[in-house]
């Protein structure tokens, strides 16, 4: 086999986007998600057209006992996870924070935080037999700058940006690298999950400017797994040319 690559949140957007560049290099692949349907069919498009072989895991990142039992039960020509992509994630809603949904918040938290915490804890013995090994943990903006109204999903990109350091700390001895990626805005499913399906407003988001695709944030993130084993990208942040930060933006008019 060559490399085998497991993403996180490979239904969709980014992580989708990931598991083609992946496959068109001849990588194998995990690819992870909750829309089973979805992931049988990202299976098919991509054995057809590259010829590897792609491991469809359907769970819930939140649910611990569902990722443990899902990674813990690979089967042994697929435990050689040399790639971790931690990519699963969502922003829910966008309210000031006395206004903001507790429930929003304890999903945020729980996927983007707890679910990469538990991924990378299941993974990690793989790795640490292997001698070697690349997490990549999803970040954002969101975990460089805290803006209005982003509250809890801003801080669930600083615990990940916290977490991205730990790890690289800790599993220095095991010879694993991590990379935290941080992108601004990427047209994917993220505006309208976002907003709960308000299409009009999730499509603002992108007004006026041409956005990163999920392809611009898959070539960026094989670009670090594609560097010589002495070579680690620690973290890298990466906009639209009409973005600058989390706050400016220079919109067509
Ligand atoms: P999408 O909504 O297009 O994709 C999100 C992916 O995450 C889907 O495959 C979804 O799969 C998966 N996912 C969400 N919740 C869970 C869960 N509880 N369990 C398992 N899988 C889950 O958005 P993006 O591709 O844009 O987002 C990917 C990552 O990039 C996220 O971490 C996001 O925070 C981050 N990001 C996005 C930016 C953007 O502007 N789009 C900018 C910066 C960072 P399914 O629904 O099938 O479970
Ligand atoms: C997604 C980018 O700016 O909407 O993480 O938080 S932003």
């Amino acid at each position: 086999m060559n490399n085998i690559v497991l993403i996180t949140g490979a239904t969709s957007g980014i992580g989708k986007a990931c598991a083609q560049k992946f496959a068109a290099a001849k990588h194998n692949l995990i690819i992870t998600g909750r829309r089973k349907e979805r992931l049988a069919t990202v299976k098919l498009e991509l054995e057809s057209a590259h010829g590897i072989k792609v491991l469809p895991l359907c769970f819930d990142v939140q649910d611990k006992a569902a990722v443990f039992a899902a990674i813990n039960s690979l089967p042994a020509e697929w435990q050689a996870i040399s790639i971790l992509i931690n990519n699963a994630g969502l922003a829910l809603g966008r309210d000031s924070f006395e206004d903001a949904d507790l429930t929003d918040w304890e999903t945020m938290l729980n996927t983007n935080v707890h679910g990469l915490l538990y991924v990378s804890r299941a993974v990690l013995p793989f790795m640490i037999a292997q001698k070697k090994g690349h997490i990549v943990n999803m970040g954002s903006v969101a975990g460089k700058e805290v803006y209005e109204k982003g509250n809890a999903y801003c801080a669930s990109k600083f615990a990940v940006d916290a977490l991205n350091r730990a790890m690289r700390i800790d599993l220095l001895k095991h010879n694993i690298k991590v990379t935290g990626i941080h992108p601004g805005a990427v047209e994917t499913e993220f505006s309208l999950v976002r907003y709960k399906g308000d299409a009009a407003i999730a499509d603002a988001t992108y007004k006026g400017i041409t956005p990163l695709t999920g392809a611009d944030v898959a070539e960026v993130i094989f670009y670090c797994c594609s560097l010589p084993a002495h070579v680690c990208i620690n973290d890298l942040v990466l906009t639209p040319t009409q973005q600058a930060d989390a706050f400016y933006f220079n919109r067509n008019q």
